[in-house]
């Protein structure tokens, strides 16, 4: 397998700047490493032009958008984005986007998704699931999954939905904190929603499987998207938006390799990594630890 890397260095999507500095992070935390001691060959593409924030303003955005902070530039990032993880994908490789923030799924999601059907696995304390006229906070970081999927009025928004994708093949696994909007527009989804209770009842190598499946039906590959604040705070400080009560370090490392052993993977993002309110790189280093177990590195 060949994994082919590719870092968007975006804060586009949200107000704590330093995400953008995520693909560095994760690099420097020692992904190359990690992913040699998986055993998979890794191409390294360095990172998308970002435009820089400071240069722009937040509200260049159509009335017709609602309050969705810096839609232009996000266009600009996950259209060049998607081109690239497409391209990755038609040479076989399996891409792995390095975020930045979690507006990049727009990208990974149409990219992964051109000319075909997939499924998307959601690791996540959030789900992800607003809309420019839902979101309590306006920004991106918080809308991908329903950008993605047309919901509502992302609908009018053509450039990010990825019409390959189905609310039937999409599952969360470790929510944690809905906005009132959104618990009601995910309850009355297709999506199957597995929270951190849901892990508490069943553990989590029968919930991540479950998911796993719901999102490998039918299709022609999942989609993997790891938000760094999945994971309990205490050992992923470096997040922009911490939830107390996430998943374990072992929890983590099982899911994904749960995630090796479906043999579905067809791309991967990490995102959410800040190292502006990391402790010593460690959210970095855990996932490069992270992707390495999805990838298929073993203890023995
Ligand atoms: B993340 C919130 N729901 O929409 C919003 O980190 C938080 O990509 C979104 O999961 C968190 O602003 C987005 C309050
Ligand atoms: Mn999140
Ligand atoms: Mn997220
Ligand atoms: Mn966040």
């Amino acid at each position: 397998m060949t994994v082919r890397i590719i870092g968007v260095p975006t804060d586009y999507g949200q107000d704590r700047r330093g995400v953008d500095m995520g693909p560095s992070a994760i690099r420097y935390g020692g992904l190359a490493e990690a992913l040699a001691s998986a055993g998979v060959e890794a191409v390294d593409d360095g990172d998308l032009a970002v435009p820089r924030a400071e240069e722009r303003d937040p509200d260049s955005r159509q009335p017709s958008e609602g309050n969705a902070k810096f839609l232009r530039e996000t266009e600009e990032v996950t259209t060049a984005l998607a081109d690239r993880v497409a391209d990755a994908v038609a040479a076989d490789e399996t891409p792995l986007v390095l975020g930045g923030d979690h507006s990049v799924a727009i990208g990974s999601l149409k990219g992964s998704a051109r000319d075909a059907e997939i499924g998307a696995v959601w690791f996540d304390a959030h789900g992800d699931y607003n809309t420019p006229t839902t979101s309590p906070s306006g920004n991106v970081h918080g809308m991908p999954l329903a950008a993605a999927l047309g919901y509502d009025d992302w609908a009018g928004v053509e450039w990010a939905n990825a019409p390959g994708l189905r609310e039937e093949n999409v599952a969360y696994v470790g929510l944690r904190a809905l906005d009132d909007t959104e618990r009601a527009a995910i309850r009355d989804s297709e999506m199957t929603a597995y929270t951190m209770s849901d892990i508490d009842e069943r553990g989590i190598t029968d919930v991540v499987g479950a998911a796993l499946s719901v999102a490998a039906d039918g299709v022609d590959g999942v989609h993997v998207s790891l938000d760094m604040d999945w994971l309990d705070p205490g050992i992923a400080p470096g997040v922009g938006t911490p939830v107390r009560g996430g998943v374990t370090y072992r929890e983590a490392h099982h899911a994904m390799e749960l995630v090796a052993d479906a043999d579905a993977v067809r791309s991967m993002e990490v995102v959410e990594v800040n190292p502006v309110l990391d402790e010593s790189n460690e959210t970095a280093s855990l996932a490069t630890e992270l992707a390495a177990s999805a990838f298929g590195k073993r203890i023995l």
